[in-house]
């Protein structure tokens, strides 16, 4: 079953929106493989971020994401990678669809809320980053027949 890494941002700890970005989440039907609170360190985000190294906002995304508490999350079930990224909603908080989590709850480009893997092989490697494969749980929902 396809799993995907999903980040809750400092900006969504500080504005109370945990509850119910990782509700949406949960109703879509994925299951919670992994999940915990981190004071991230330099060195990770640098390395979870390592793709938009040289860009203009490089060094502020660092600063933010370095800023306060994120939630760090696993997810699985079919098609995790892109049900994920289709609930979430596109960078930019102020085009992003209405009914997204950003589309609903974020202005901004770069305080959006919300990370999410956008390929299975990026999933892999941004899960290894954040967790060890002894923190990543292994259980049959027991609704499973019926979400799919
Ligand atoms: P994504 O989170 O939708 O995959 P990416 O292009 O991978 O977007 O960018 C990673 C993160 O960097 C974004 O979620 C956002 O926080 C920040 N970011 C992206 N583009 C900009 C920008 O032009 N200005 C400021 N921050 C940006
Ligand atoms: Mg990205």
């Amino acid at each position: 079953m396809q799993q995907t890494l999903i980040l809750l941002k400092p900006d969504a700890v500080q504005r109370r929106l945990v509850g119910a970005i990782t509700g949406r989440l949960e109703a879509k039907g994925l299951r919670l493989v992994a999940l915990k609170l981190v004071a991230t360190p330099h060195e990770l985000a640098e390395a979870h971020y390592a793709v938009h190294k040289g860009k203009p906002f490089y060094d502020s995304l660092l600063t933010f994401l370095t800023s306060g508490p994120t939630v760090a999350m696993v997810w699985e079930g079919r098609e995790a990678v892109a049900a994920c990224r289709n609930l979430m909603g596109t960078t930019d908080g102020a085009k992003a669809a209405p009914g997204t989590v950003r589309g609903d709850f974020a202005l901004s480009v770069q305080n959006n809320l919300v990370h999410g893997s956008d390929s299975p092989e990026n999933a892999a490697t941004e899960i290894a980053l954040w967790f060890t494969p002894a923190e990543l749980t292994k259980s049959t929902p027991t609704d499973a027949n019926w979400v799919g």
